[in-house]
């Protein structure tokens, strides 16, 4: 009740974008009557319905069935020598209007296309984990330059990749300050709450790391560059003050915006961290501030507790963090605003949302909407029946309810049944467990091996997010064994380790990736035999064997598979080569020194 003034005001807002959008799309149709245009389908998830391309503006209309509310509809196209820019070369299609007695929306998209031209497109659409294109029947379609038609072929170039949907990427979080700098120098930081050095320069630095990522010899983890996501750290430890500009420290726009394309030019999607609920901290007032007076914030006269929902809401975080008055309307379009900057802007491919349960539930769908892209979101809970139905508002959450369990089971030696346990329950609480983001180590948290000095013990848990459903991401230093402990001791510097690409956690991790993630994820997880120890489960058609038992410890066990498995086919594991194989849907399995294992 308390609210429903300023609920009012946002939802007249809301209602005029939407207006605004539906008037133009109609004045569009007008311009364009002389054009072809095709039937709204019959069951088709996705169709062109027109479009034109006229002195380099790109636009039209498609039609996109609503199965879900969060969508993502994405144009792919080739330049006029007929090169696919995979990531580079896309334009994202907003939403325009519903179309009235059937279950599709127009959607629609306008682009200058500013250099190379265009020759051919396809459409993608992505909607609860899945993807959907209209292709042209596997000819794309045809670009020409006068808008009379839609079918005059102008080039024979055939599309060579579509990009990797996100639910069978690997995420790898980097935090901007800490992971490259613009020198070579390996010198550490003597303070990790300040800043450190690094940058977003992508000639010497990040891009020198990126190549890592390219070079198929010396690849980070994986010779298939399309696998990889940058997470930037946003300006200030998310304390952000002015909004609209990036953190001088780490370099300036044309850095990031280089970094992007380079990401881009070799499959990499880069993801952005983004806050909505709160600014950086004050002593002196709002000067230099997005957000310019107190007057825009709640104000700081309550304690947070998670059992008061709208405490969570109102009450400022830590007690230092000034937050936004997301009831506010003119707040809320400055917000939408600022997102849909960001992403445009620079050409970010998704968003990981922070405080996600700090702002109420309903502001959500406009912000999503601004943005445009896949968003995974933080609601920092380990309740899967309070964090489950925040997935009716982004399309993937991250995981923390498995991360507990994850902990307990695999650093702390307790049953890992309790895995299977929360991932019941999980099935039970969201919408789509495939979407989950899924980790071990965050920037929030002391590392496992700060807690759990077992490396075996790490590769396990590791090994899980990795092969397990859901999306992977894997946090800087994994791969080199960091130990660091609570924030910000889990912020160390990545180039005091030099970047090796021979250390055991790299090529372990390496290994994984490009043995098994890569081939096994695009298909089914099912678990499969589980106890107090093991914890074995199916991926696609690879046997993945996981246990506490950790360093200098093992067992040989004989496990129940049903028919999951090819009788009598061997299956080989990628790290020591041990082949079993099932018989009369038995198998039997030693662990080594608490190895994980995977069979293929
Ligand atoms: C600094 C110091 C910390 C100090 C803190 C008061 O101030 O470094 O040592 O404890 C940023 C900076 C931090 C900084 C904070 C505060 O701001 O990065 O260095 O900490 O100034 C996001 C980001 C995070 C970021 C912020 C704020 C938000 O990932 O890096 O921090 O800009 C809450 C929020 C969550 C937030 C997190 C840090 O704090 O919800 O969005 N993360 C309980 C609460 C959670 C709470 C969590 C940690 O504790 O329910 O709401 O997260 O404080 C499970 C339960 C959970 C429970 C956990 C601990 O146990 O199910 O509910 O979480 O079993
Ligand atoms: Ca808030």
């Amino acid at each position: 009740m308390k609210f429903s003034f300023a609920r009012t005001a946002f939802l007249l807002v809301y209602l005029l974008q939407f207006l605004h959008l539906a008037v133009s799309a109609l004045s569009n149709l007008e311009r364009r009557a002389d054009l072809e245009r095709r039937a709204v389908p019959s069951s088709a998830y996705v169709q062109l319905d027109y479009y034109t391309y006229t002195n380099g503006v790109f636009s039209g209309q498609i039609y996109i069935k609503n199965v879900a509310y969060s969508k993502i509809v994405t144009l792919y196209y080739s330049t006029s020598a007929g090169v696919w820019n995979v990531a580079g070369n896309s334009i994202l299609a907003s939403y325009s209007a519903a179309i009235s007695g059937t279950s599709y929306e127009y959607w629609v998209f306008s682009a200058t296309i500013t250099s190379g031209g265009i020759s051919q497109f396809y459409i993608k659409y992505d909607v609860s984990g899945n993807s959907y294109y209209d292709n042209n029947s596997s000819n794309n379609y045809k670009v020409t330059t006068t808008a009379t038609s839609t079918s005059t072929t102008t080039s024979t170039t055939t599309a060579t990749s579509t990009p990797l949907p996100w639910a069978q990427r690997t995420i790898y979080q980097i935090l901007t300050d800490r992971f490259a700098k613009s020198t070579d120098s390996t010198a550490g930081c003597s303070d990790f709450s300040n800043y450190c050095g690094g940058t977003y320069q992508v000639t010497k630095d990040i891009m020198g790391n990126l190549r890592l990522f390219r070079d198929s010899q010396k690849c980070h983890f994986h010779p298939d560059t399309r696998t990889y996501t940058f997470h930037l750290w946003p300006p200030k430890r998310y304390w952000a003050t002015d909004f609209y500009n990036l953190n001088t420290h780490f370099g300036s726009a044309a850095d990031l915006k280089a970094l992007v394309a380079a990401a881009h030019n070799i499959g990499m999607y880069v993801m952005l961290d983004v806050v909505a609920n709160h600014a950086g901290p004050t002593s002196s007032g709002y000067s230099g501030y997005t957000f310019a007076s107190s007057s825009f914030y709640h104000p700081n006269n309550c304690t947070m507790s998670d059992s008061n929902q709208n405490s969570l809401e109102q009450c400022w975080i830590a007690g230092s963090l000034p937050d936004i008055d997301t009831e506010n309307a003119s707040n809320v379009n400055i917000l939408n605003d600022i997102v849909h900057t960001w992403v445009t802007a620079y050409g970010f491919d998704g968003i990981r949302i922070d405080t996600f349960k700090h702002i109420r539930k309903d502001f959500w769908p406009g912000y999503l909407s601004a943005a445009g892209v896949f968003a995974t979101a933080e609601v920092y809970s380990g309740d899967s029946s309070y964090v489950g139905p925040y997935q009716q508002y982004a399309q993937s959450i991250i995981n923390y309810p498995l991360y507990y369990p994850l902990l307990r089971g695999f650093g702390a030696k307790q049953t890992l049944t309790q895995l299977k346990t929360q991932i019941a329950a999980n099935k039970a609480a969201f919408t789509n467990t495939a979407l989950l983001t899924n980790f071990v180590n965050n920037h929030d948290n002391p590392r496992f091996l700060n807690t759990y000095n077992d490396l075996s013990l790490f590769k396990n848990a590791l090994t899980f997010t990795l092969l397990a459903e859901g999306i992977p991401i894997v946090y800087y230093g994994d791969e080199q064994a960091y130990a660091g402990g609570a924030d910000p001791g889990c912020r160390e510097p990545l180039w005091t380790s030099g970047y090796p690409t021979t250390s055991e956690m790299y090529l372990f991790v390496q290994k994984v990736i490009t043995k098994a993630r890569k081939t096994l994820a695009t298909d089914t997880y099912m678990d499969l035999w589980v106890n107090d120890r093991i914890f074995a489960f199916r991926r696609g058609k690879g046997l993945v064997v996981l246990s506490n038992y950790g360093l200098g410890s093992g067992t040989t066990q004989t496990m129940y598979l049903s028919s999951q498995f090819t009788e009598g086919q061997p299956l080989v594991d990628i790290f020591t080569s041990q082949t079993i194989t099932v018989s009369s849907g038995y198998v039997t399995v030693t662990i080594s020194n608490g190895m994980p294992l995977i069979f293929v």
